[in-house]
């Protein structure tokens, strides 16, 4: 059976669990011999997207070069995971639209800002509740959350393992692999 390829675009919070989950995805998918790829911050902000910041303005031009990024390795047969904050609906909407219907599925990593805060992993929520970083997510900058995600995760109630185990549930549900 061929693989059909399309594009897991995860959207949530700073410390949501975004690109946790997508790692643990790609590696079910891996297991189940299926090519796929992850963008995330670690391979792009750092390199293509260097230039830009989190103003509003970066933040739609981030998601607009990561979306044709996506739409090339889908072109190419893969199965794309993209794992960035995206905070902008009108932005995930454009990515939907430079792809068929059936190669964007907006996952929904749906972590509540308090659990978030809590695992301040990195110790930005305290930076930002501080005043030492401006237009933080959630804190002075506006997350606009899906409203009918394809696939709803919510990390606060399962394991990463069973967050995985139901994403990838909804790609063999939903004929992908
Ligand atoms: C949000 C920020 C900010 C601000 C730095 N706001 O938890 P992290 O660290 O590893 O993930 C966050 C990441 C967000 O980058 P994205 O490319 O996903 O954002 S967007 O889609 O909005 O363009 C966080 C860190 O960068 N970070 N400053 N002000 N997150």
């Amino acid at each position: 059976k061929q693989q059909k390829s399309v594009v897991l675009w995860f959207t949530g919070l700073s410390g949501s669990g975004k690109s946790t989950v997508a790692n643990a995805v790609e590696s079910k998918l891996l297991s189940l011999g299926k090519f796929s790829y992850l963008l995330d911050g670690d391979n792009v902000r750092h390199g293509l997207n260097k230039d830009l910041g989190f103003s509003d303005q970066d933040r739609i031009e981030n998601i607009r070069r990561i979306g044709e990024v996506a739409k090339l390795f889908v072109d190419s047969g893969s199965i794309v995971l993209t794992a960035f904050i995206s905070p902008f609906i009108s932005d995930r909407q454009q990515v939907r639209e430079l792809l068929q219907p059936q190669q964007f599925l907006e996952v929904f990593i749906d972590t509540p800002i308090e659990v978030c805060e809590q695992r301040d992993p990195k110790g930005l929520y305290k930076k930002a509740r501080a005043g030492e970083i401006k237009h933080f997510t959630g804190i002075d900058s506006e997350y606009q959350a899906p409203v009918s995600p394809e696939i709803h995760v919510k990390t606060a109630e399962f394991s990463v393992e069973q967050c995985a185990e139901q994403i990838v549930a909804q790609l063999e549900q939903r004929g992908y692999l």
